[in-house]
């Protein structure tokens, strides 16, 4: 079962890999996406460290003068929307070389870089050149990329990532966003047509008409200022500090800080290491006493946004104080979350089945996403949990034992749900494989 797995997974990475890219999917997601490329990266360096190389390498060739990594790259033609001719990248006040989205998504490259450095020492030889070349070659443009988000994302040094679109944060249908889209009214725009949903078994499975238009409507509204970051913070309707890509931010600078050390660059590392010490703190600061769970905010109306979603568990990505650690831990593994007595298996929902919000089907609002599974178990490994990351590895394996690689699950019947031969669920797959 074990062997059949993990060839099956190489099996689906080497079926969306156009060569020097790995596509998130093959129908519904035909283009490079930028945390599907780290999350890619570290499962294909199980295979071939030069290929992991390769992946993130094509995905930095995207980063934009700001040092911004951008969400999808668009290096093909396909019938994805939205594309290239409604993102516009071209009219940026700086623009990227490559044909890009305007947006971000959250920092887990570093994570990639360490895996890849580890895996590549762990083979040796021309393996191990591959991967350290490579570290310390593209260091200064990874910073780049994590300086920018500090800079323009927090201006204001409160330790939490201010996103302009629910795509920035990779979640992009979840309760999280309900309130600050409720005040998202579209005007008058451009028409367009979905494809998103011709490649899902039913419809309900994909954000809805309404939720796309207002999606549609942000976008425009970057395009009509030319990407210029502060005119963005001004103007759009979405406007929301994300808890859970600052935890991402806290612990990927804080990896990038180690790796800046170990190649010789002091002062870069001195600064990601403040970056990651702003950022957990900011986590920290943003959960709330009553629930213990982490709490976005609407920039636009100062209101807190309290969802029963899995963000909830940022300190268990940024790392806290022990006794934060303990009462997440314990409340991911209980009645609500991972221990709810109706989950076919104990890994984490996108959202509480106790949750009014909670849709066992639909994308972001209650399907359990193998990917976050394995995000939450390689935390729990580096803060020095191995028991919890064990029995999300144990469990999320057995969830994927149907060889669907599928996006998202059904966290009540198990269904496989979304894309099938999803890109990062196969790489989750091959690198829990090789955990020892
Ligand atoms: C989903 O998002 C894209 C837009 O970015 C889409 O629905 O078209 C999200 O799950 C996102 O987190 C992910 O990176 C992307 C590709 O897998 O798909």
């Amino acid at each position: 079962m074990t062997a059949a797995l993990a060839d099956a997974a190489a099996a689906v990475l080497r079926g969306n890999d156009l060569g020097h890219l790995t596509v998130a999917s093959p129908d519904l997601y035909p283009h490079q996406w930028s945390w599907d490329t780290a999350f890619v990266a570290v499962g294909i360096s199980r295979v071939s460290v030069p290929r992991a190389v390769a992946e993130m390498t094509s995905l930095l060739a995207a980063q934009w003068p700001s040092g911004m990594i951008p969400h999808i790259v668009f290096d093909r033609p396909s019938a994805y929307f939205p594309g290239p001719e409604r993102w516009r990248s071209e009219l940026a006040i700086e623009p990227p070389a490559l044909r890009t989205s305007g947006i971000c998504q959250p920092p887990v490259h570093s994570l990639a870089l360490a895996c890849i450095l580890q895996e590549g020492r762990r083979r040796g030889g021309s393996d191990r050149r591959t991967a350290e070349d490579f570290v310390a070659g593209t260091l200064p443009g990874w910073l780049a990329w994590h300086r920018w988000l500090a800079a323009s994302r927090d201006p204001e040094g409160h330790g939490l990532v201010e996103i302009h679109h629910s795509w920035e944060s990779g979640m992009d249908n979840s309760p999280r966003w309900d309130f600050p889209y409720s005040r998202v009214t579209p005007g008058e725009m451009e028409p367009f047509t979905r494809t998103d949903t011709r490649h899902v078994g039913e419809v309900r499975q994909r954000p809805t008409d309404e939720e796309y238009r207002r999606y549609i409507w942000l976008v425009d509204q970057m395009v009509a200022v030319r990407y210029d970051e502060e005119a963005i913070r001004k103007t759009i309707d979405f406007h929301v500090a994300d808890v859970f890509f600052s935890a991402l931010l806290a612990l990927a600078a804080e990896i990038i800080g180690e790796l800046a050390e170990e190649f010789g660059r002091r002062a870069d590392a001195a600064e990601m290491s403040e970056v990651a010490a702003r950022f957990r703190a900011g986590v920290a600061a943003a959960v709330d006493p009553e629930t213990g769970l982490a709490t976005d905010r609407d920039l636009r109306s100062g209101r807190l946004l309290h969802s029963a979603a899995l963000s909830g568990f940022a300190p268990l990505i940024s790392g806290a104080e022990a006794d934060v650690l303990a009462r997440q831990r314990e409340l991911l593994l209980g009645p609500d979350w991972c221990g709810h007595r109706a989950l076919r298996h104990a890994v984490p929902p996108s959202t509480s089945p106790a949750a009014a919000q909670f849709d066992r089907r639909r994308y972001w609002r209650g399907p359990q996403w193998p990917v976050m599974t394995w995000l939450f178990s390689w935390a729990a490994r580096r803060h020095g949990d191995a028991e919890l990351a064990g029995r999300l590895r144990e469990e999320a394996l057995r969830q994927l034992g149907d060889l669907s690689f599928a996006e998202y699950y059904d966290p009540l019947s198990g269904q496989a749900l979304g894309s099938r031969a999803q890109s990062w669920t196969a790489a989750a797959a091959l690198d829990w494989m090789a955990w020892s």
